[in-house]
């Protein structure tokens, strides 16, 4: 692949932790690419409102593309090869996708990320993610990349517990979160999407969150 194809865009990088970083506009010069290759995915895997194990419906409607996408259902939070709704494999991963998120992750730090599952929320006003942690993937020493298009939502910077102090921080359309090593395991969650209208992505906020989630070994 060459990456040599995507100029560094101008910008604004916030670093919130040692393993944390904020790149702002980051994603705003594929913002089209990026969408439709949104629009291309979700055509294939529909957005849906999975269930939590507890029997919680989740508000935040997703999909998945590369490998491996992300479930939840009555028997727990997994990675799986299918799309449950579907039966079909989920959708590949577009490759403007995945040179963003490997140029994103070397931009902050982290050279040689081989993401295999890319999770995409769709919060609609009210929608919300509760504190958690990410931890169904098998390689914890690779970091996560999410991108957020769409209307802005404040999320939350936890700890390594749930009960730790949270640092609150605004993303917006454009902007990269990479966090990976010391951070990789903190606590975090997004609060209730407030209303309103973006001009290219409507009534939403689009999250997309890149993974490697299955085992180096399946590398070989
Ligand atoms: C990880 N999504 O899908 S990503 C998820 O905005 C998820 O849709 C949220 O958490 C979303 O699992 C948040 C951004 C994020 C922010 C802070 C973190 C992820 C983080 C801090 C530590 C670890
Ligand atoms: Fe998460």
């Amino acid at each position: 692949m060459n990456l040599d194809l995507f100029d560094d865009p101008p910008l604004w990088e916030e670093r919130i932790s040692e393993g944390t970083v904020v790149l702002r506009g980051f994603a705003l010069a594929r913002q089209e690419e990026v969408l439709a290759a949104v629009q291309q995915v979700v055509a294939q895997s529909p957005f849906r409102h999975m269930m939590t194990p507890g029997g919680y419906t989740m508000s935040a409607a997703m999909s998945s593309c590369g490998q491996l996408g992300w479930v939840t259902d009555a028997s727990g939070y997994r990675y799986t090869r299918q799309d449950p709704l579907t039966g079909n494999p989920w959708p590949a991963m577009p490759d403007t996708l995945l040179h963003l998120a490997i140029s994103a992750a070397e931009r902050a730090g982290y050279p040689g990320f081989q993401p295999d599952a890319c999770l995409i929320n769709r919060y609609d006003p009210l929608a919300k993610m509760a504190l958690h942690q990410d931890k169904n993937e098998q390689d914890f020493s690779q970091p996560v990349v999410s991108l957020s298009f769409g209307l802005p939502v404040v999320f939350q910077f936890g700890g390594m517990e749930r009960s730790d102090k949270t640092q609150k921080i605004v993303l917006t359309h454009g902007d990269v979160l990479v966090w990976g090593g010391v951070d990789r395991l903190r606590y975090h969650g997004v609060l209730p999407l407030k209303a309103g209208i973006h001009p290219l992505v409507g009534e939403h906020r689009i999250n997309l969150t890149f993974r490697k989630a299955g085992r180096l070994s399946d590398l070989i």
